[in-house]
């Protein structure tokens, strides 16, 4: 093989590689995560709550399937209604929708993660890792902030 056919063939190679990779991650850099936190456990409890705001920059709406961290047992997306009296309410929700081109929120008082069975209290300060399952985009690992109160006022 002539250097010149090597050269040709490296490029070909890189390119079927660049084609490959970006296929596979069409919907994931669509996606933007900012302002992920979660609340500080207070003494004994295990159970806190998690925030986050999901842009979805790309051309087709996306459906966040679940959420799991290491550190809590069970990871539920929970929406909060105003009820009957106004008395806020909240229920778990299978799955949310991120339509094309927009932002959807967690946000204290507002929709938000809810962390149940955690071992280790999270103290301020510490990172935890959250896993979001997208139907298109496939898994997402976002890093959240524990905190005592919002850091995103
Ligand atoms: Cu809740």
């Amino acid at each position: 093989m002539t250097v010149m056919r090597q050269f040709f063939l490296a490029i070909a190679i890189s390119l079927s590689a660049g084609v490959q990779l970006l296929m596979g991650s069409a919907n994931a850099e669509d996606l933007e995560f900012s302002k992920a936190w979660v609340r500080a456990t207070i003494g004994q409890s295990n159970v806190t709550a998690g925030y986050l705001v999901i842009e979805n920059k790309g051309k087709k709406d996306d459906l966040l399937l679940s959420v799991q961290t290491d550190v809590a047992a069970k990871t539920e997306m929970h929406q909060t209604n105003n009820g009957d009296g106004g008395v806020m309410r909240m229920r778990p929700v299978d799955d949310l929708r991120i339509p094309a081109g927009q932002s959807v929120a967690f946000r204290s008082g507002a929709d938000h993660l809810m962390l149940t069975g955690i071992e280790t209290p999270l103290k301020a300060g510490d990172f935890i890792d959250l896993t979001l399952s997208f139907k298109l985009a496939g898994d997402e690992v976002v890093k959240a902030q524990v905190s005592r109160r919002d850091p995103y006022p």
